[in-house]
């Protein structure tokens, strides 16, 4: 077997780097140099690669495992065509590999699937060896890079007996990129997509941020906004992204792109996008045929319709099975799929936002096509610090549902923040739905193993940009990492993923490495004290949705403004949807709408979410709803302060130029910490006419200097 240039090209990069400044590019797979005494114990179990096979995904395969040893063991490994020593790595499928062929795994590899992988220690030809091996390419793949996630986190591979698939099909990044380079919610630069230089010109990084994808297991990419643009679809766009496609495809990763409803009329010259009229159903039958041409393995499309004034079926009268349903049948003949965004409220007089895509998609269960899945975002108002399980979950067991998670920070201080999203997603993964008794969980319902949903994915709203750290805050990559993780396997604990994450990307020194993902853990708590405690929700600043604007009620739409959500006045605090209210919680199952509709037995972290609670309200600490809301906002503040010391404390152990710029970005996070304790509590002490308890610091402005200027970034 030979190296070609590229490899070749590759490990000498990788190499290089490791000399260079940390400058976070290398993401988790660094495989930098591990302890000596672990070298010791690992090197006469990696001793050679034995992987044949000529498609670009087996030449990954080697490269990787080559340059993750050499990183990590400081050796070379030959390639081999045979088994002639102990410790050889074989990897690859039955097909291109007799080796693994003769080991007669088929029966089990086949029931893995080809994602799946086994990586067994096992004897062959007489030699003690590492197995990793798969019925497909991709799954001999992921088990290379898990392997060496194995070496990275340091744990014993001597007698290995793993065996892992993935529980979703569909694992995909959404990114909210804009044709013209910018990214709508996008903190870390501008977009990996380089449309104006392809598609003869294809950034080499793309091929890192499917590598980094594969390392994940994520296996979709929707490369262009929800609010789409329909040139998108044109016969140019398309040969741009087939060569985007062309890099991803060796690492598994498909594209999807965002389809534009009324597309017929601005590409096809047609008067109408109505998903009823032939000519429109035609249009669309033709553009699938012609997207396949042009990249035979394209994924399908992510609809945002009738959504923020973006069009659909609706606007014809039409509803949002017949627009689904339509570009369903497009797509089939070629097993392409359709992502169908429940993010859908129409405002109307009186309405409850945080009921409305239940209203508006519930009544279609059952109704939309084998190849349609409901994209619907974990909560039921939009992507806020924390909200309670999305009600559609557990609500159509006829209907094919995946989560939409936002890795990307639009309401969590953007890249400013070190705030770990792992222990936020668990407690949406965990949640109850109750809808076939106890045990119904999210995870359970999306998984398919609830109500037999044959399909199932999950989508991230992807962080990454043009940064050359990728995601703008260090601590970032750690979310595009867990949501990965998370993708592969829903059950994986917050607390596992951070260890993990720690070890490959900042220091495997035990201390060190404890005290980082004690505070990873407490950190998304930590934001919402002091963001948006007790339930509160939406009381960002207007538009951008950096830094509280509590008082805000200049939007066009009652839904937009901060006031429409909180509800403050002279009595309490919070959105009342129980029946002397909106009654939308009533959407979930009993007991869990009967567990929130009760004031008393409500958890407190939604109390205002579901109830108006008269500021002296008994909390379960005995103290008044109004002192404990503002020890929440203290505690957050205290937080980011203790965080900081911590980090400080780090600077041995982690390198010069990721500490400093980690430390840079956690004196904002407390400037920013204490201007949403200060701002919010001023604006709703004008309601509750309270003193601040007793252990809150006096704020160190004015209400109206808060308000007259929102916090920049
Ligand atoms: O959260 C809101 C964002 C919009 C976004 C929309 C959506 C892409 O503020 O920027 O648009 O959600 O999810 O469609």
């Amino acid at each position: 077997m030979k190296f070609s240039w590229l490899s070749l090209s590759i490990i000498a990069c990788a190499l290089q780097i490791t000399v260079a400044a940390e400058d976070g590019y290398r993401l988790w797979l660094r495989y930098e140099p591990l302890p000596g005494q672990t070298i010791k114990t690992y090197l006469p179990h990696v001793t050679s690669v034995v992987a044949s096979g000529d498609s670009a995904t087996l030449e990954a395969i080697r490269t990787e495992l080559i340059m993750g040893c050499a990183g990590m063991l400081g050796n070379s490994l030959p390639v081999s065509k045979d088994v002639d020593r102990d410790g050889a790595l074989v990897a690859g499928t039955p097909e291109n590999s007799p080796l693994i062929a003769e080991l007669r795994w088929q029966k089990s590899l086949i029931g893995l699937g080809a994602e799946g992988f086994l990586i067994r220690s096992v004897k062959l030809k007489g030699r003690s060896v590492t197995v990793i091996a798969s019925s497909g390419e991709i799954g001999a793949l992921y088990g290379a890079f898990h392997f060496l996630r194995l070496m990275q986190t340091l744990q014993p591979i001597d007698r290995l007996d793993v065996s892992q698939k993935p529980r979703l099909k569909l694992r995909v990044l959404n990114h909210w990129d804009n044709l013209n380079g910018s990214i709508e919610r996008g903190y870390a630069g501008r977009s990996l997509w380089n449309w104006n230089e392809l598609p003869e010109t294809v950034d080499p990084r793309l091929r890192d941020y499917a590598r980094a994808n594969a390392s994940l297991g994520i296996n979709g990419s929707v490369i262009n906004n929800v609010n789409a643009n329909s040139q998108s679809l044109s016969t140019e766009y398309l040969r741009k992204a087939a060569a985007i496609a062309g890099v991803f495809r060796p690492y598994g990763v498909r594209i999807f792109l965002s389809a534009r409803f009324s597309a017929p009329m601005e590409l096809g010259g047609l008067k109408t996008a109505d998903p009823f009229d032939p000519q429109v159903a035609t249009w669309w039958k033709k553009k699938a045929d012609e997207i396949y041409r042009i990249i035979p393995d394209f994924g399908g499309f992510l609809v945002k319709a009738n959504s923020e004034g973006q069009p659909g079926p609706r606007t014809y009268n039409r509803n949002h099975v017949d627009g689904a349903n339509m570009l369903a049948a497009a797509l089939a003949p070629h097993n392409g799929i359709v992502m169908w965004r429940a993010f859908v409220y129409d405002m109307k007089p009186d309405y409850d936002r945080a009921g409305a895509a239940y209203e508006n998609l519930q009544p279609f269960d059952g109704k939309f096509a084998a190849n349609v899945l409901l994209q619907i975002k974990n909560g039921p108002i939009d992507f806020q610090p924390r909200e309670p399980f999305h009600p559609l979950f557990g609500a159509m067991p006829k209907t094919q549902l995946m989560p939409e998670l936002q890795i990307t920070q639009e309401y969590l201080g953007f890249s400013n923040h070190l705030v770990y999203l792992a222990p936020m997603w668990r407690e949406f993964l965990d949640s109850d739905t109750h809808a076939k008794g106890p045990g119904s969980t999210v995870t359970k319902i999306v998984d398919g193993s609830l109500d037999k949903q044959k399909l199932t994915g999950i989508a991230g709203v992807a962080n990454t940009g043009s940064d050359r750290n990728w995601t703008g805050h260090h601590f970032a990559q750690a979310n595009w990492y867990a949501f990965g993780r998370l993708a592969w396997d829903a059950d994986l604990p917050s607390e596992a993923i951070a260890e993990e994450w720690v070890k490959m990307t900042l220091t495997c020194d035990p201390e060190a490495c404890s005290a980082l993902v004690r505070l990873m853990l407490e950190s998304h708590e930590a934001l919402v004290d002091y963001m948006t405690p007790l339930g509160l929700h939406h009381i960002m600043w207007g538009g951008h949705h950096y830094g509280p604007a509590p008082w805000w009620d200049k939007e066009k739409r009652d839904d937009w403004n901060p006031i429409y959500y909180h509800r403050a006045d002279e009595r309490g605090l919070g959105f009342d949807r129980t029946k002397t209210g909106s009654n939308s919680v009533m959407q979930y199952h009993a007991p869990v709408r009967d567990r929130f509709a009760n004031v008393t037995t409500c958890p407190e972290k939604f109390l205002v979410w579901f109830h108006h609670v008269p500021w002296d309200f008994r909390m379960r600490s005995g103290r008044i709803m109004w002192d404990e809301l503002a020890l929440h906002y203290q505690r957050g503040v205290e937080w980011v302060r203790s965080a900081r010391k911590q980090w400080d404390a780090m600077s041995g152990v982690i390198d010069l130029e990721r500490h400093a710029e980690v430390a840079k970005k956690l004196v904002i996070q407390e400037r920013d910490a204490i201007h949403w304790r200060d701002s919010v509590l001023l604006y709703f002490q004008t309601f509750s006419k309270r003193p601040l308890p007793e252990g809150v610091e006096k704020p160190q402005m004015t209400l109206e200097e808060y308000q007259a200027k929102s916090l920049t970034w």
